[in-house]
């Protein structure tokens, strides 16, 4: 279960539409997993209104939600966008919060959870994804008992002392203690799970597990990650090389380009290294167009307010700085805001020589292990946010802190001029760690300790 199913509706030449698949690497790397349990996926279609029949989308059986526009704007836009968003990324924005927004997600959790335990076999297996649905364990277990349910969050957990702001806290902690096993991105945020069972449930959690009624709830990291091989196979193709030399030559074959690639969200720092690539220009470490940064800011969000402000702020730093250090050769930074086809995206990673990746909180962090993929050739560096998921799996990355504008400064100038043997050996080691920890590991491991839980708990009751 998910907030949306892996399928797009797309208008076909003659007018009638058609579902196509959205191209998730999660949908891929689960494929095996639900179809060797003749599985289904439950989700919202994406478009408000009337949900069609279940049907089959290349062989994955798929039950969609429908949800109103009434209930995209409060349960989706509202309460998981503009009130969880934020209050996860360490209020990196306020966050909002309306009584209408929580009394809608209430209900539509129920609607998935109903939908779910209408289609779930006896004693299967449900796995629940993210913040937009923490609710449906709860739900989904007082509905149907003999299941045995996974909880996945994509996105940080917060401290005590920020998510005790949260109208309706103690509902969210008891949602997810319906589920056998709740996985997060990394451990920090299974404690701070755990800390707040302890506080808003009066329960005793010990050792990453806790009791409830007669159950254990077990609460731990599965860092999640890409299908590694496939995404280096793509990257190491002809055409994709070939591309690759071509957007160099498209830049005007400057000595450096930096790439920065994100949905444009106020999470992703993407004005943090904006202002570091300016500085270094201003401070003369850099010239342009011999170096310039090419930003993808991939449209996400456009109807909440946070991201109207937040697109206003970056395209006039973009014209500001291109203003100032463009020429007519060609602007510092390139800026797209436009969405591409995975091909593309691997030609960039190929063509940068260091990719930036500057949020000021992350979950994981899906493009820097892209990006390393992508390296085969041993080529690039990659700048690393410490508050991304992935700097506690990356340490030979060149790690930042994003609020300190001049270490960001000067990991880019390290990240651009260390000597190449550095470089490599960092990304070395750093592909040595991706290859190891992909994405099936990841879906595989949870599945293990979600039929190990299950075994456990089935013992002591
Ligand atoms: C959430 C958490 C966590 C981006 N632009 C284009 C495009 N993308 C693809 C990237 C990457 C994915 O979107 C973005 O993944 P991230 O992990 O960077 O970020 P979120 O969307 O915020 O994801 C995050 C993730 O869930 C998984 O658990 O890592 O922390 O916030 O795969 O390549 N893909 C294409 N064109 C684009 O223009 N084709």
């Amino acid at each position: 279960m998910a907030n949306r199913l892996p399928v797009d509706q797309v208008t076909q030449p003659d007018g009638s539409t058609a579902w196509q698949r959205s191209p998730g690497g999660l949908v891929t790397a689960l494929e095996p997993f639900i179809r060797g349990r003749n599985g289904a996926w439950v989700g919202w279609s994406g478009a408000p209104g009337e949900a069609p029949e279940p049907f089959e989308a290349d062989g994955i059986r798929l039950v969609p939600v429908p949800l109103s526009a009434e209930e995209i704007t409060r349960y989706y836009e509202g309460f998981s966008n503009a009130s969880l968003w934020p209050l996860y990324h360490d209020v990196v924005e306020r966050p909002q919060y309306h009584r209408s927004w929580w009394d809608t997600y209430v209900s539509v959790n129920e609607q998935f959870a109903a939908r779910a335990a209408e289609v779930a076999g006896r004693d299967g297996v449900v796995w629940v994804h993210d913040y937009q649905l923490q609710l449906v364990p709860q739900m989904l277990r007082s509905l149907r008992p003999d299941l045995r349910i996974g909880f996945f969050l994509h996105i940080p957990f917060p401290p005590l002392e920020l998510f005790m702001q949260l109208p309706g806290r103690r509902r969210i902690i008891e949602g997810l203690l319906g589920a056998d096993l709740i996985g997060f991105q990394r451990p920090q945020a299974a404690s701070n799970f755990l800390h707040l069972a302890r506080t808003l449930c009066d329960l005793k959690p010990s050792q990453g597990r806790v009791a409830v009624d007669s159950r254990t709830v077990t609460a731990r990291a599965f860092p999640i990650s890409i299908d590694a091989k496939s995404y280096d196979e793509l990257a190491s193709s002809a055409e994709v090389g070939e591309r690759a030399a071509e957007i160099r030559k498209e830049l005007g074959n400057p000595d450096r380009v930096i790439l920065g690639v994100d949905r444009l969200d106020y999470t992703k720092g993407i004005g943090v290294r904006l202002r570091a690539f300016y500085e270094l220009l201003q401070d003369g470490k850099l010239t342009a167009p011999d170096t310039v940064l090419v930003q993808v800011a991939t449209p996400s969000r456009e109807r909440v307010e946070h991201y109207i402000t937040m697109r206003e702020e970056i395209e006039r730093m973009v014209g500001h700085i291109n203003g100032e250090f463009g020429s007519i050769a060609g602007p510092a930074v390139h800026y797209l805001h436009q969405s591409m086809p995975r091909e593309e995206l691997a030609a960039l990673y190929r063509a940068a020589d260091v990719m930036a990746v500057t949020p000021y909180r992350d979950g994981m962090n899906l493009v820097a292990k892209e990006y390393v993929a992508a390296r085969g050739d041993l080529g690039g560096a990659l700048v690393l946010s410490e508050f991304a998921g992935a700097a506690a799996e990356f340490k030979q990355a060149y790690l930042v802190n994003p609020h300190d504008i001049n270490g960001v400064k000067d990991a880019l100038a390290r990240a651009l001029f260390d000597p190449p043997a550095d470089r490599k050996r960092r990304m070395r080691a750093l592909r040595r760690h991706l290859f190891g920890h992909d994405l099936d590991h990841w879906a595989q491991s949870f599945f293990d300790a979600l039929e190990a839980e299950a075994s456990t708990s089935a013992g002591t009751s």
